[in-house]
């Protein structure tokens, strides 16, 4: 590739009309200009009123100040267009085209049934001759039709295209930033952040940088984000003051976010009381503290009307809680609801909830039941502005973890999924590790049997009043946002599963692909979409392969956990133990001779992985302890099973660097540095991986590799 090429690619991929003109560039990601070529060559009407239509009219006229097209908005004379925007409730226009796209709108509506409505959130896309018409109830569905249209390119004036209506399954689609507002000692300035510091904070004070914050939002709402809490779960002093005297920060960020439909949440300290109110005590049952919390809250929605609500992390690692004044977490977690209920608020309680001063010598202690035992009683006694928090597994966000037995605990109970899009346990950022299979697997779980719901249905809830979707965020101020310029893949997906859990999340990546890396801005689009599915499809399992096996999770270096630290948690407080020796290895928890985690799952997967005989392979470790030689339904024995999938996932990383550094020149060469740089850190830390698993269960069991290989 020649220089002009380079600086051609350049300007495709980056954002070159940021808001503010001395703002540092930033990638582009899912939205580069180029992605809107084809809405803006066209002749687009816009008609509603309000923010968000504000915002669709200001994307679609940048798309056509570049592009060509022409915009406009609620004309009241007759123009020729190729889109409309419009919607339902806006006023009649003396425009016949209008009029004609609106009622061809209807009448797709009605062919399609169910009553025709579209929601606050949803929008129809039809065919009305030569023109495609977005119909939506609610501005925040023109917005999402605008990105819709976006993603399908010339398809959206496809001609044949059928009516297509798109409403999302979850209501609340979120991300919790575990940004910290001033640089704390060990987590740094976002804890458990592989892309430097936080768009939102810098030592102490807000970071300043609106535009990009806005560029985020925008970034979200194509994806279909529509929540985010801005400060990390364990809140400390600095943090703490976001809810009364630094509520003006939190407000700045609202205001920025706010026309592209997302809600801004706070993380606070259930201490508030008594750190921010000079109150004697935090007992959610004393009426002093709970007019605090009411007064309080009602300064929070004067300052920022549409907020979300509260995330608390209590009784947990440390944060403090109602068990200080021996109550529960429904006790807890229902005052702050009842505080939030009249404004519109919601509290987002999390579940993860365990003793993090285990004995490794009591072994009757189980952190993985921890949640269960905790949440499962309390089921019926939670307010309905109250959203139980459950992350997806009940350990920690490993890489293979079976699903929380608390998602199905809770019939009476809104309940919110958890997922870590942060790649704390998965590579942090420096691994390639798309995280979609995974987390459609975990979506698609049915917890009560094959028959039975869905993780996901119970995340929507009954006519959607679930508690929705959660994820921890990964970017920060990187340049590529994510530091892993493939990991922007993780949080689009995200966005996108949450939308819609059903969805294939390759056809997702795929989706990701043609946006980012936009095939008119590349001499080889289809090596470039082949070689990103070759590389990321399967990288979830991979990663699985050379880290810890068969489910047993942890086995990372302690604090920072990057990297293999076999033992490192082994003898610790933690509660997560293998218990490896030189018979075998894995965690008893049947009802039978183990902790009797297993019996916290309806009857189907209790009895599943109660049995040996049905415990699916690869969670084989994390349900049970077994010899080294005991045969996987695989075929293998669990130790050749160990060197096999070690060797070969030391192998898979190697030729994705190969299969990468065949795009030298098909992509802009930052990015294609960035991910070159990052695959020799995930080769030299894959191969580290191997070499210490497979040589520390040489050591423990003895048994040679059947093929040789280098052990050491
Ligand atoms: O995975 C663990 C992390 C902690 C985190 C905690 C949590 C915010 O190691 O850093 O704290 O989970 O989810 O609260």
């Amino acid at each position: 590739m020649n220089a002009d090429e380079s600086v051609h690619l350049e300007q495709l991929m980056f954002v070159d009309d940021p808001m503010e003109p001395n703002e540092p560039r930033v990638h582009a990601a899912w939205l580069p200009p180029e992605a809107f070529r084809s809405l803006g060559a066209r002749r687009v009407l816009v008609h509603g009123d309000g923010l968000l239509v504000d915002t669709v009219l200001h994307e679609v006229s940048r798309a056509c100040a570049r592009y060509g097209g022409r915009v406009w908005h609620s004309p009241s004379w007759d123009v020729d267009v190729d889109l409309v925007f419009a919607l339902r409730g806006a006023d009649e226009l003396p425009s016949s085209v209008v009029r004609a796209a609106r009622s061809a709108g209807e009448s797709a509506l009605a062919e399609i049934g169910d009553g025709g409505s579209l929601g606050d959130e949803g929008f129809l896309l039809a065919r009305d001759g030569d023109v495609t018409v977005v119909l939506a109830d609610a501005p925040a569905g023109l917005l999402y039709g605008l990105f819709h249209v976006v993603r399908l390119c010339a398809a959206a004036f496809d001609p044949e295209r059928p009516p297509e209506r798109h409403r999302p399954a979850l209501h609340r689609r979120m991300l919790d930033h575990w940004d910290n507002v001033a640089v704390h000692p060990v987590m740094g300035q976002v804890e458990r952040g592989y892309a430097g510091g936080s768009i939102f904070w810098r030592d102490g004070r807000p970071c300043g940088d609106l535009a990009r914050i806005r560029e985020y939002g925008r970034l979200l709402a194509a994806s279909g984000v529509n929540a985010i809490s801005v400060n990390n779960v364990n809140v400390a002093r600095t943090e703490a003051l976001l809810l009364t005297d630094r509520l003006g920060d939190v407000a700045e960020i609202a205001d920025v976010l706010r026309p592209y439909h997302i809600r801004v949440h706070l993380s606070v300290t259930f201490a508030a009381p008594v750190v921010l109110g000079g109150l004697s005590t935090a007992d959610p049952l004393d009426e002093g503290v709970r007019a605090w919390w009411a007064a309080t809250t009602r300064t929070v929605y004067d300052r920022i009307p549409d907020f979300g609500g509260y995330v608390v992390k209590a009784d947990s690692e440390g944060q403090p809680g109602p068990f200080t004044y021996g109550r529960d977490h429904a006790d807890g977690a229902n005052m702050l609801a009842e505080a939030l209920a009249p404004l519109g608020g919601v509290v987002h309680w999390r579940a993860f909830v365990y003793n993090h001063h285990q004995d490794w010598r009591d072994r009757s202690t189980d952190r993985a039941r921890a949640a269960y035992d905790h949440f499962a009683p309390l089921d019926g006694r939670f307010r309905t502005n109250v959203v139980v928090q459950v992350k997806f597994g009940p350990v920690d966000f490993q890489t293979r973890e079976p699903v929380s037995p608390v998602i199905a605990a809770m019939p009476a109970t809104r309940i919110a999924v958890e997922l870590q899009v942060t790649q704390e346990y998965t590579g942090q950022q420096r691994h390639v590790c798309h995280l979609g299979p995974w987390w459609s697997e975990v979506l698609r779980f049915a917890p009560w049997g094959p028959d039975g719901r869905a993780v996901a249905d119970v995340a929507a809830g009954e006519s959607g009043a679930g508690g929705g979707l959660v994820a921890v965020a990964n970017v920060g101020d990187d340049l590529f946002w994510t530091g892993h310029p493939l990991a922007q893949a993780n949080l689009y997906t995200f966005g996108r599963l949450a939308w819609d859990p059903r969805r294939d999340p390759t056809a997702v990546l795929d989706e990701w692909i043609t946006l980012t890396f936009p095939p008119s801005a590349t001499a080889d689009p289809d090596l470039v979409r082949r070689t990103l599915h070759e590389i990321m499809d399967d990288s979830w399992r991979t990663y699985e392969r050379y880290t810890a096996p068969l489910g047993v999770g942890f086995m990372v270096n302690p604090g920072d956990h990057y990297g293999p630290g076999v033992d490192g948690y082994e003898y610790t407080r933690w509660g997560t133990y293998h218990f490896a020796d030189r018979d075998g290895v894995g965690v008893d928890r049947t009802r039978a001779s183990g902790t009797g985690f297993t019996g916290q799952y309806p009857p189907y997967w209790a009895q599943v992985y109660e049995s040996l005989e049905t415990c699916p392979d690869e969670l084989l470790l994390f349900f049970h302890h077994v010899p080294y030689g005991h045969v996987l339904h695989s075929g293998s024995t669990v130790i050749q099973h160990i060197y096999d999938t070690h060797f070969a996932g030391v192998e898979e990383v190697t030729a994705m660097r190969r299969r990468w550094r065949t795009l030298n020149g098909m992509i802009d060469p930052a990015v294609y540095e960035r991910v070159a740089e990052r695959l020799d850190e995930q080769v030299r830390c894959a191969t580290e991986w191997r070499d210490q698993i497979n040589t520390y269960f040489y050591r423990k069991s003895g048994m040679l590799d059947e093929r040789g290989r280098d052990i050491y």
